[in-house]
């Protein structure tokens, strides 16, 4: 293998001689489908949410951290405007298409969806026809980002792809107009998700978390801060197995529910765009003015606008009071534990993970049985401070906070909890924070 990639690879991961290996059968597997060696190799990272969770499409704030688990892209350009991509995972088909100013969705392809989506994106913010590339994908166990774990595979995706659509067509933009852009891919997709996701993705940072705003500041800028955990504890994460699919119902119903609560609060506060601009009033003085549970067509005819979200039916119940009560709850334990974590309080902060599961299962309901069953064992077990699930919800991953001596003996007790009371594997590993997402190699 070229040096450069070696040295490359010993910067990214604290253990290289496997990732070595992953990128040698990689490179031989691309040649072995396009019969020639690619140039170009680019990676984006998973992400584990250490708090703040459906907080950012509120324009809140949130705490992920970019994973050492990650998607890559081996690529070689091509001078037409197609697009080729494989998967080194055989259940995902070769699928191509073309780069043009409208790319429609395939049925039944949603991996190769995410590639349109991309394209679709800078296609439309490009001023030149933007060339094709052969690409293959690389997010294998157990290195890859699992899917539907609540570890964002979509984002970190999406991420690989723009940054190679990107630089294999020299469109360079600031990170700000990037994460836009990710994000309006998976909006093709969809999903009327935040940004937090594929801002982490690319602006990762090893060894630490990131305090994000995921409000714009009067420049588009979005305002971060890394915060680094007590080295004598460690985030341990826990893949329930059980997956999750946001493009669609429950997902877009939490965003939904959302924008009916800031469009019920503007009639009394009507300087407010997000639930966000509530954090400095108390909950008591303005949740009366929120309905339990309301349907869509009770909302518009209200002047509640909800067009614009996919899955969204006129006899769709959302329940407006509850969910906007975690937004607001959430977004302040996200600046509780940012103070706790600058003070070393780890306890507080096992405290507010703990809370912020409680809110989450009981106000967002995105927590599901499996969940529960970690959840309650983590809490039992010596050395944990606090846990909770992570990611979208309905399934995937918990995150536990734990002191750095019991990782092992929680791991193997919480495995066997969760064997014998579900029947299920769990995934458990701890969380090594990586930098975000970068071209790893050229030739
Ligand atoms: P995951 O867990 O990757 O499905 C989703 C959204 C995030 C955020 C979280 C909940 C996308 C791509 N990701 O993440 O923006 O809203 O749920 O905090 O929509």
């Amino acid at each position: 293998m070229d040096n450069d990639l070696k040295t490359s690879i010993s910067s990214i991961y604290a253990d290289d001689s496997e990732q070595i290996n992953r990128y040698a059968r990689a490179s031989q597997h691309f040649k072995s489908i396009y019969g020639a060696v690619p140039s170009h190799i680019f990676r984006a990272p998973g992400r584990v949410n250490l708090i703040g969770e459906h907080t950012d499409y509120n324009h809140g704030y949130v705490m992920p951290v970019a994973l050492d688990k990650d998607v890559l892209v081996f690529a070689k350009p091509r001078t037409d405007s197609k697009i080729t991509l494989n998967n080194i995972e055989s259940t995902y088909p070769e699928t191509s298409f073309d780069i043009s100013k409208s790319i429609p969705k395939v049925e039944n392809n949603q991996w190769g969806n995410y590639a349109r989506g991309v394209a679709q994106v800078l296609a439309n913010s490009s001023q030149t026809q933007l060339k094709g590339f052969d690409a293959l994908i690389v997010s294998e166990a157990p290195f890859g980002v699992p899917t539907g774990a609540g570890l964002s595979s979509s984002s970190a995706l999406t991420v690989v792809l723009l940054k190679a659509f990107s630089y294999l067509n020299d469109y360079d933009a600031p990170i700000s107009e990037m994460v836009t852009l990710a994000s309006d891919a998976e909006w093709y997709l969809g999903t009327r998700g935040g940004i937090m996701d594929q801002f982490i993705s690319l602006a990762g940072k090893q060894n630490t978390a990131l305090f994000l705003d995921c409000r714009p500041d009067s420049s588009d800028n979005f305002q971060t801060e890394t915060v680094t955990l007590d080295k004598d504890y460690r985030l341990l994460i826990i893949n329930s197995g059980v997956k999750h699919q946001n493009v669609g119902g429950g997902y877009n119903y939490r965003v939904a529910a959302c924008r009916a609560g800031v469009g019920l609060l503007q009639k009394h506060y009507p300087e407010i765009t997000h639930l966000r601009d509530m954090e400095t009033i108390d909950w008591e003085s303005f949740s009366g003015l929120l309905p339990d549970i309301s349907s869509v067509t009770e909302l518009q005819a209200q002047g509640i606008d909800l067009t614009n979200i996919p899955t969204i039916e006129p006899e769709t119940q959302l329940k407006v009071k509850p969910r906007c009560k975690h937004v607001w709850s959430e977004n302040k334990r996200v600046l509780d534990a940012v103070k706790a974590i600058k003070d070393l309080d780890m306890h507080l902060l096992g405290q507010l993970m703990n809370r912020a599961h409680v809110s989450a299962r009981d106000d967002y309901e995105i927590s599901c049985p499996e969940i529960e069953v970690l959840i309650t064992s983590l809490n039992k077990k010596e050395g944990v401070l606090g846990s909770r699930l992570t990611g979208a919800g309905w399934g995937g991953c918990v995150v536990a906070l734990v002191q750095k001596e019991f990782i092992a003996s929680v791991s193997e007790a919480v495995g066997d909890d969760y064997r014998n009371l579900t029947g299920l594997e769990p995934t458990i590993f701890p969380c090594q924070a990586s930098d975000g997402a970068s071209l790893v190699w050229q030739s």
